[in-house]
């Protein structure tokens, strides 16, 4: 199994700031990433109590986690960075394109101590699970230290690649070299030198990591089940000419980005493929594959909707795969054949394909011929044992619910989130879920946050989350709970607008498709960031339509006892 990831000890910040045992809190916030860290921020800002819950031994989230060699943000840095508060984004200065962990880990410490977050977080706990009590519209929270917070509001902010997943290959336990998974990477990091590595998996984590591990490794062997597309992502210094720029408009690149489709700059060209000439079309793709990233997919308005122009789009990257691959017959293994381009999150590389024209670097196809076991000394494959020192699983993530369903969240009735999302999730607008009153989730399953830049997506439902407890709070209002039946038109509108493109088409984690027994759901809002905030501006405009607004006691007619905790906070107006 891969070791577990050696405690890292807590920051070294002013004490902690909580509220008085046994009192009831206004939030529990849980997770100190982008998202967990903006919630704190944001609720404190607007005066109500708090605790904070976090697995690991500091803030960064997924930038905590995956640690290994070449793991880099598909985002652009000036984008890929939270937007609240002006004085930080003048004061920050990105240093590439695409940040890299280290980078990017930096920004998230620096945004926890500029604001003072680390405070309200206990790190090292794990939220084991979260019970509420309808008779006096309370949660309880519980950790694995063994306390208890009892909680109006439960904000998760757990993160959507949060659970990674090593798959459950006969005899992982028999290996006597080095397991290790990307999002689980060891914080001294891993010594390569003269190693013989397996690298399992070739999504973004193996093929951001692959050219580094090779640099490094005696030999690497890569096991590749499906074939992905990469685009390469030109990395370089940012110019300081194009920080300055960015700097002095960020409020209008902002404002672009909240109303576009995936939450960035990147324009689309709004042209069909086959309205231009063959010439123009490659001209078109040649200069988008030059710009490098995501901005390929923008070439043409039908790429992502349209089969046929998926299929132009997805035959100039395989040339692109052919020609930087020596060898033609590992090119061929190394072209995706069986999803369109896109539907599955675009890779976005730094010398990826170049990497198997090593001597020293050999791919093995377990598509036809799955890995058989892992033995004492290696990897078998088709009979035969792949010897090596070091396992590295880049093998993903239980997506968008693992971390969510890993806690027991109970609701009314005791039904717990597990029983009610057992065919698959169901949310109104990815904020809440019938049954569990006054329980947030940041970019939880039907919204649109992976389908974008995640960081502007936590905004996003932060700011909702937040404004919802004020106008609760200002109105007197105990619970917040969705209703069934705008629930059920969300799911519907969900799969519409997955069904308008290509995604369902691709066996990604979108569908939770990598996890054997996952329910097969199309997990995200595909409608475009811009159309979304739209709709929970005009919910929460209209008095939160679809969500079912009551008054302490309000649904069951039960005024809380003496006997209990009187809240604090929210409805004392803190
Ligand atoms: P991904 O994209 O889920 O990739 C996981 C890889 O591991 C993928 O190539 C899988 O093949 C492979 N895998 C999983 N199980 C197996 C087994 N049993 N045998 C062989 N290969 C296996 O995770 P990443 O960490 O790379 O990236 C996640 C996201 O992070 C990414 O989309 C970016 O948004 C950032 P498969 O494709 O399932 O055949």
């Amino acid at each position: 199994m891969p070791e577990a990831v050696p405690a890292v000890p807590g920051p070294a910040t002013g004490g902690t700031d909580h509220p008085a045992p046994g009192k009831v809190v206004d939030a529990v916030v849980i997770g100190a990433g982008f998202g967990g860290l903006y919630a704190i921020h944001q609720l404190r800002t607007h005066g109500f109590s708090l605790r904070g819950f976090e697995v690991a031994g500091d803030v960064g989230g997924t930038w905590y986690w995956n640690r290994y060699p070449g793991a880099r943000c598909d985002i652009e840095s000036v984008e890929y960075s939270y937007s609240f508060s002006e004085e930080l984004q003048q004061e920050w200065t990105w240093t590439q394109r695409y940040p890299e962990q280290p980078e990017l880990l930096a920004y998230i410490q620096h945004v926890a101590d500029r604001f003072d977050l680390r405070r309200h977080f206990t790190f090292e706990t794990r939220v084991t699970s979260a019970v509420f009590d309808e008779e006096i519209d309370c949660w309880t929270v519980t950790t694995d230290a063994g306390e208890q917070v009892r909680t109006r509001f439960v904000v998760t902010a757990v993160g959507c690649l949060s659970s990674s997943r090593v798959p459950d290959f006969p005899g992982l336990d028999r290996f006597r070299g080095r397991a290790v998974h990307t999002g689980r990477w060891p914080h001294e990091g891993v010594d390569f030198t003269g190693q013989r590595v397996a690298l399992i998996g070739t999504g973004s984590s193996g093929i951001q990591s692959l050219p580094l591990i090779a640099e490094q490794a005696a030999h690497v062997t890569v096991f590749q089940r499906t074939p992905n597309f990469s685009i390469s992502g030109a990395n370089q210094p940012l110019d300081p000419e194009q920080v300055r720029d960015v700097k002095e408009h960020y409020a209008e690149y902002r404002a672009q980005a909240r109303r576009s489709f995936g939450g960035s700059m990147i324009r689309t060209n709004r042209v069909s493929v086959f309205a231009v000439s063959e010439e123009e079309r490659r001209a078109q793709f040649e200069a988008r594959w030059t710009m490098g990233g995501f901005a390929f997919m923008a070439a043409f308005e039908d790429l992502g909707t349209d089969l046929a122009a998926n299929a132009l789009a997805a035959e100039f990257v395989s040339e692109k795969i052919r020609q930087a691959v020596a060898d033609p017959a590992v090119a061929e293994r190394l072209v995706p054949t069986d999803h369109p381009i896109g539907s599955k999150r675009i890779c976005v590389d730094t010398g990826y394909f170049e990497t198997f024209n090593r001597d020293d670097v050999r791919l093995v196809d377990v598509k036809q011929t799955p890995i058989e076991e892992i033995t004492e000394t290696g990897v078998k494959v088709d009979g035969r044992v792949h010897e090596v020192d070091v396992i590295v699983f880049a093998t993903g993530f239980d997506a968008m619910t693992g971390s969510l369903l890993a806690m027991d969240i109970r609701g009314r009735g005791g039904l717990t989130l597990r029983e009610k999302w057992a065919a698959g999730p169901r949310t109104y607008l990815g904020l809440g879920t019938a049954g569990f009153p006054n329980l947030f989730t940041v970019t939880g399953p039907g919204s649109p946050a992976v389908l974008s830049n995640v960081v502007l997506a936590v905004e996003q439902h932060v700011d909702w989350i937040v404004d919802c407890l004020e106008y609760l709070r200002d109105e007197g209002l105990a619970t917040i709970e969705a209703e069934v039946e705008a629930e059920d038109a969300w799911v519907d509108h969900v799969n519409d607008a997955a069904d308008r493109t290509l995604y369902k088409q691709a066996n990604s984690w979108y569908l939770g498709a990598n996890v054997p027994g996952k329910p097969r759901v199309f997990m995200p809002y595909a409608g475009g960031v811009g159309r979304y905030r739209k709709r929970c501006d005009a919910v929460a405009a209209d008095g939160y339509t679809g969500f079912r607004l009551a008054p302490p006691g309000g649904l069951t007619g039960t005024e809380p006892s003496e006997a209990d905790p009187q809240p604090v906070g929210i409805l004392a107006g803190s």
